[in-house]
């Protein structure tokens, strides 16, 4: 109990201190203010909110609309797990703040160093309205898609419609991100580029998440898939998963191997997560197997030509409003 106390009025003296120190740190900041040269290394500075698209306590991220420099963007902000291998210095060198003490129980608010304090950020900018409402949290509505809609409802409008594949071009041509690949199979037919996908901040595995983009331009999804691709996507599944167990030491029995339909963008690529993490998308809704795939392809040449398949559209979404025109909801 006498120790419990002592360390109460130490706790006490911390937040003292902590005092002076904010303090200290609120000077500093309005002399950094006046410094130009740290204003401009922060490329989000005077981002302008226009209106919080999605926000989750429990998932600690946040979705914001908003101007950047006269630019519709859309910022993504998430709070990374806590690592293992940080645990030391957390608690060596941060501070706590006591909030309440009952018993045997008591609360802290902890002050790690800056560097163990980042908060994972995604920009998009310029956002185009297809990203603001892509994040925006809307009602979702399960629509099944035959294959003849799929030719004259979602092909149509795909192709009028979707997210550029521009990034996806830049990674395959080595513009962008050359850095960040895992593995490359250059092979032109059965090819593909892996690499970590941008939700992933490669610190922890906990949330391992990489993504294998194919080298061909012909194949927009799902959908397009035959059984002349079968090659194609059992190259994927052995090397990509030699490669991951090789880099990261994560067996191919603990990621989950999937594809998404409707994708977000159309070029075909491969989903590969932490069978672990409840990866945005991996619902039974969304997310198809690729070992499912490659068995569907192996009995049934065209099952992707001809099969209805489900998957979710929100409200604002243009293809809703087709299938609904066509009477199919
Ligand atoms: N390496 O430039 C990129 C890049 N871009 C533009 C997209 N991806 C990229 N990867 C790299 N570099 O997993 C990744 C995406 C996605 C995949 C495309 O390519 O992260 P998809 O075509 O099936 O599209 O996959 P999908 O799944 O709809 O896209 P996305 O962005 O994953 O969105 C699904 C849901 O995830 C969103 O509605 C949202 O709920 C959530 N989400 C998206 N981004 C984030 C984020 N940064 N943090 C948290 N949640 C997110």
């Amino acid at each position: 109990m006498a120790e419990n106390t002592k360390r109460e009025v130490d706790l006490v003296e911390e937040n003292e201190s902590d005092a002076v120190i904010a303090k200290k740190m609120k000077k500093d900041t309005k002399s950094d203010q006046g410094n130009d040269k740290s204003v401009s290394a922060n490329p989000l500075f005077g981002f302008k909110t226009t209106t919080v698209l999605r926000e989750s306590a429990r998932e600690k991220n946040m979705f914001i609309h908003g101007k950047l420099n006269d630019q519709e963007a859309v910022i993504i902000m998430e709070k990374t797990p806590i690592r293992e291998d940080t645990l030391l210095e957390l608690f060596n060198c941060s501070r706590l703040k006591l909030e309440m003490s009952n018993d045997i129980y008591r609360t802290y608010q902890l002050q790690p160093p800056a560097h163990l304090n980042e908060i994972k950020t995604t920009v998009v900018c310029p956002a185009t309205e297809k990203h603001v409402k892509k994040y925006l949290l809307q009602e979702t509505y399960l629509v099944e898609e035959s294959g003849d809609d799929y030719r004259s409802i979602t092909l149509p409008y795909i192709q009028s419609q979707s997210f550029s594949v521009q990034w996806v071009y830049n990674i395959l041509e080595k513009k962008a991100e050359a850095e960040r690949i895992v593995f490359e199979d250059p092979d032109q037919a059965v090819g593909f580029v892996l690499l970590p996908d941008f939700k992933w901040d490669q610190k922890q595995l906990d949330d391992l998440y990489l993504i294998a983009i194919v080298h061909r331009r012909d194949i927009k999804s799902l959908r397009d898939l035959t059984v002349q691709h079968l090659p194609l996507l059992n190259n994927i599944r052995k090397k990509a998963e030699e490669n991951i167990l090789n880099k990261y030491g994560v067996a191919a029995s603990k990621l989950r191997v999937y594809l998404h339909y409707q994708p977000s963008y159309y070029h075909l690529h491969v989903h590969f997560t932490a069978l672990s993490f409840e990866a945005p998308g991996s619902g039974v809704e969304r997310a198809h197997l690729l070992s499912d795939v490659i068995q569907n392809l192996e009995l049934d040449s065209q099952y992707y030509h001809s099969r209805s398949l489900t998957f979710p559209l929100r409200s604002g979404d243009g293809l809703l409003s087709k299938f609904k025109e066509a009477g199919k909801l």
